[in-house]
């Protein structure tokens, strides 16, 4: 009895937290808009966040939320804890809302067609940021706002075919792959693939997902260091499953950055801190600090004004070399 008792306490906390996280309000929001701005007359944003996965996100998410407050936008934030439904959840009620703009990060590429027929049908115009969808139909948002995850992985590939040029012995890798199904993950994988194909010493030997987390990316490297015999590479989508396998390495006896080198994508100050200790060998920079140029698009889209299809962020590549000079100026 108890048990059935515990496990219904279990699932009401889970169904009203997954109901509170999708409808956090930021604090500085009015009433909503009416497509015509809130009661006093400032541009409503309803922006449907994935999560709180990664230092990424949560540097994304306080980018957004101080470029509103910044700007004079009143903000509607929701976080979906990385579920597809919660966004289409969060979007449907920003619609009923009346919102003058929406904005989200698609946690996957595909199944947002009628959502966003509805939000066009509403009249609400839509912004992309950071991730992309698969739609055909390109009339369903106003812009892209974010990085080139394909060139991402070709800089990871890049920087590895140089690192073992006029070398001839075989390299094995393990890649860990970002959420499934999301542009990250898709394109950084096949970026990375296609840098490395002209040379048949690169293997990779196994790749699953760690869905963007320390926790899945140790987890799933552990498997990977007692299935596979050598490891001499970890490609990992992002700094926090380096991070998560960095302490499973660790646990295994070998030394992350020499016995297995490290490569990994976003550019968290924590990365940085591991790469300046030779634990991550280059990390590819993805800006998440959208939030200024999130609102410049916003006030456009909701003045009717023509914006460009795609906005792209500036982002470099930091070999371990850079790390320790670079530090001091990560901005998150
Ligand atoms: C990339 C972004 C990814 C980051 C991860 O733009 O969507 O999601 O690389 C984050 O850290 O979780």
């Amino acid at each position: 009895m108890a048990r059935r008792a515990a496990i219904a306490v279990s699932i009401a906390l889970i169904a009203s937290s997954a109901l509170t996280a999708c409808s956090t309000e930021n604090p500085a929001s009015g009433s909503a808009g009416a497509g015509g701005g809130d009661s006093d007359g400032k541009i409503v944003l309803g922006f449907a966040q994935v999560g709180a996965e990664s230092g990424w996100r949560t540097a994304n998410t306080k980018s957004v939320q101080e470029a509103a407050k910044k700007a004079g936008i009143t903000l509607k934030f929701s976080d979906a804890q990385q579920k597809q439904e919660n966004q289409i959840k969060a979007i449907r009620t920003f619609i009923q809302q009346k919102v003058d703009v929406i904005a989200f990060s698609p946690v996957v590429e595909s199944g947002w067609d009628t959502v966003l027929k509805e939000a066009k049908d509403a009249g609400i115009p839509v912004i992309l940021t950071d991730r992309a969808v698969d739609s055909k139909d390109t009339s369903l948002y106003k812009s892209f706002l974010g990085s080139d995850f394909v060139k991402e992985g070709k800089s990871a590939g890049e920087w590895l075919t140089a690192e073992y040029e006029g070398k001839d012995a075989p390299v094995n890798i393990v890649e860990l792959q970002g959420t499934t199904g999301s542009a990250p993950a898709n394109d950084r994988k096949a970026g990375f693939a296609d840098v490395i194909k002209g040379d048949d010493k690169f293997k990779i030997t196994a790749s699953q997902t760690g869905d963007f987390t320390r926790a899945k990316g140790k987890e799933v490297m552990q498997a990977f260091l007692k299935s596979q015999k050598d490891i001499d590479v970890l490609y990992a989508h992002n700094d926090d499953m380096a991070l998560g396998a960095i302490q499973a390495i660790e646990e295994a006896g070998k030394k992350p950055g020499t016995d297995i080198k490290i490569i990994s994508v976003d550019g968290i100050k924590d990365a940085f801190v591991a790469m300046a200790a030779g634990k991550i060998n280059v990390v590819v920079e993805c800006n998440p600090l959208l939030g200024d140029q999130l609102m410049e698009l916003t006030k456009k889209v909701a003045a009717g004004e023509s914006v460009p299809a795609r906005v792209e962020t500036e982002e470099g590549v930091f070999p371990q070399d850079k790390a320790e000079a670079a530090l001091p100026t990560r901005k998150y």
